[in-house]
């Protein structure tokens, strides 16, 4: 089984049927897998190399610099952390110099949406914005991000303003804390240079502190989106491959920054006449990815596919283009895409890929970019005509939009004048067993939303609630879990009663959905809110909490980037693929038993999703005991 997302396998078959390759055939040609790249026990960090490990205690025991197995893995994945640093940080460096020139009136295509996160978010950061001009206040919140990226004082401001007192300690106790952004991500390459830091624990630390500098960027990231392109409140949509439309030029959009996106959503609406010009019944705008959980989340556009599938649209001879920003973007795409008449579109300097048509994309030159965009998906179009195409008519209900501020307000209509008070209550009561964010992305070892699915069924049967980001989000929406019949079908019944209390006090006709759509990956940032206002509330620190974290599926640095932030936050931190770091038993030991002394969290590896709900489970348990809840048996 390579994907349990129908729509995907019939894709699968058209692909094959047209002969084309996907991932799942790539994946199939590199096996098998070299064992010395899959326990991280390679390394290529300098031309006396590649050195190997032997994993079974033969020589070669050492690199030729005389670098260890325990070295070699925790340089590598130190440097998988900086590097999904360095992804979220750069998105959200990029939306600071967005907000920095409207603000400073170099560009009028990106004002501010949300006035009152503008403010909060400044107050947040120690600007009190008293009698200054939006604009102004504006300025003086993107001076101030673009500052975190430089090397500043100790800590980093975005980062610990946003923890309780107690996670800012125990990371000044270990020494893991981050000072610029870009400064920690150089210092990780610097000290993982041969010849540097060749001690295992110490890398460690500084991978700890470079993911909480990720920490920094992503909630930098989420807060300027906020700002620029509206909070999101729940809204409902559609997901999966059937939200194409043959009459309509099909427009994909993919990648991470709504920088691009929120600009596309915008120029679309001015650009109908054109389509109608051209024949079509309109344009159809759908996301890819996380960009799709961005335009989902605040303008109700359909998400299309995610991660694994992302090729698959193109089979259907029906997408007119796809257009691209950076990250998970799979330069297949234009393989994919050659037999067809499908339009990649690289819109980032930075990110091109050879064969693509590159229509360069600024804030400066935004709004002509858009529409340039669209006129290629346009003109491609035209060229479908009297083509066959075939959309697979699946596609389920979602709703989305769940940031803190939409959870804060659901939850107010119970109790207006304490919101947390409600979810606080249920869990002391045990009506909510615990949180479990369900995060990251597919990766084509696993079949696709396997893991994701066999989780939440598990977890919500047992009153878990589920918040889910990413691509995680995307599998929950392509199967039905955003809805509030998923409450009906899948929550256990402490978790739907109070789901359905919290539907009926909004006026929603039913429960709410078990599964919250709480963002993009950058938006992990909003979980780690919720923990950190659910702490502070309760007076305990977030390793307190009867909260988790799951990457089911993960594939990405950031997503490695992501976990150990999380782990740093006091949770226990599953993953469903085992990552490159068996080949030490110090690192290995290190990550799933002994930070759990240090910092309260650690990673949990384990493939099969059953097994890993029980683990969850059990880790909520242990928690609800240690603040004297009553606890459950499995
Ligand atoms: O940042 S979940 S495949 S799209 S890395 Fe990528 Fe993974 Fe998807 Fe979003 Ni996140
Ligand atoms: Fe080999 Fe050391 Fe060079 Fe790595 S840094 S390739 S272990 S010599």
């Amino acid at each position: 089984m390579k994907s349990h997302d129908t729509a995907v396998r019939v894709m699968l078959d058209a692909a094959r049927d047209q002969g084309a390759e996907t991932v799942w055939d790539r994946h199939a040609k590199q096996d098998p897998r070299c064992g010395f790249g899959e326990t991280g026990l390679c390394c290529r960090h300098c031309s006396q190399g590649p050195c190997r490990i032997n994993p079974f205690g033969e020589d070669p025991q050492k690199g030729v610099c005389g670098a260890d197995a325990d070295t070699m893995v925790a340089r590598g994945l130190v440097r998988a952390i900086a590097a999904g640093c360095a992804s979220h940080s750069g998105h959200a460096k990029h939306l600071a110099h967005a907000l920095h020139k409207w603000a400073k009136g170099h560009s009028d295509h990106y004002p501010v949406k949300d006035e009152a996160k503008l403010k909060a978010v400044a107050g947040r950061m120690g600007i009190s914005g008293e009698g200054m001009e939006t604009r102004q206040l504006a300025g003086q919140l993107a001076d101030l991000a673009l500052k975190q990226f430089a090397e500043g004082e100790a800590p980093l401001a975005w980062a610990f303003n946003h923890l309780t007192a107690g996670r800012r300690e125990a990371l000044e106790r270990l020494g893991a804390v981050p000072t610029g952004i870009e400064n920690t991500i150089a210092e990780m390459l610097h000290r993982t240079h041969m010849g540097v830091d060749a001690d295992p624990v110490n890398l460690l630390i500084g991978g700890i502190a470079c993911a909480v500098a990720d920490y920094a960027g992503s909630h930098m990231a989420t807060d300027l989106s906020d700002i620029l392109f509206g909070t999101p409140q729940p809204v409902a949509s559609r997901a999966n491959l059937g939200v194409m439309d043959a009459g309509k030029v099909n427009i994909a959009l993919h990648g991470h920054n709504p920088v691009l996106s929120d600009l596309l959503v915008r120029a679309a609406l001015e650009m109908e006449g054109e389509a109608g010009e051209a024949g079509a019944a309109g344009i159809n705008l759908m996301g890819v990815c996380c960009t799709g959980n961005e335009i989902l989340m605040r303008h109700g556009v359909p998400s299309l596919t995610h991660s694994i599938s992302q090729e698959l649209p193109i089979f259907t001879g029906a997408l007119d283009a796809m257009v691209v920003d950076y990250q998970c973007v799979y330069p297949s795409l234009v393989a994919a895409a050659s037999c067809a008449h499908t339009r990649v579109i690289t819109t980032m300097g930075m990110a091109k890929i050879s064969g693509a048509v590159h229509i360069e994309f600024t804030e400066e030159n935004a709004r002509e970019s858009a529409q340039k965009i669209i006129r290629e998906a346009i003109g491609a179009f035209k060229s479908r005509k009297g083509r066959a195409v075939s959309i697979p008519e699946i596609s389920s209900e979602v709703t989305a939009g769940f940031s803190v501020e939409a959870i804060v307000g659901a939850l107010s209509k119970l109790d207006p004048a304490d919101p947390l008070k409600p979810l606080i209550d249920n869990i002391v009561g045990g009506n909510i067993q615990g949180v479990v964010l369900v995060a990251g992305c597919n990766n084509v070892k696993v079949p696709q939303d396997e893991n994701f699915l066999g989780l939440a069924k598990e977890l919500l049967a047992r009153d878990v609630l589920v918040l889910a980001t990413g691509c995680g989000a995307g599998a929950y929406a392509r199967h039905g879990f955003l809805t509030p019949g998923a409450a009906e079908k899948y929550a256990g019944p402490g978790l739907k009663a109070v789901l359905s209390a919290v539907g009926e006090a909004n006026g929603l006709g039913g429960p709410l959905p078990p599964v919250l759509h709480i963002g993009s990956c950058v938006d992990n940032s909003r979980a780690v809110d919720i923990a950190v206002a659910v702490a502070n509330r309760l007076g305990v620190d977030t390793d307190k909490l009867p909260v988790a974290a799951s990457a089911p599926e993960y594939k990405t640095e950031k997503a490695v980037s992501i976990g150990t932030y999380a782990v740093a936050f006091g949770l226990p931190v599953h993953l469903g693929v085992v990552p490159p770091v068996l080949g030490s038993q110090t690192v290995a030991g290190l990550l799933t038993a002994g930070v759990k002394e240090l910092l309260g969290g650690w990673f949990i590896v384990e493939p099969d999703p059953l097994k890993a709900a029980e683990a969850i489970f059990g880790a909520l348990q242990e928690r609800r005991r240690g603040l004297g809840l009553a606890s459950r048996p499995w």
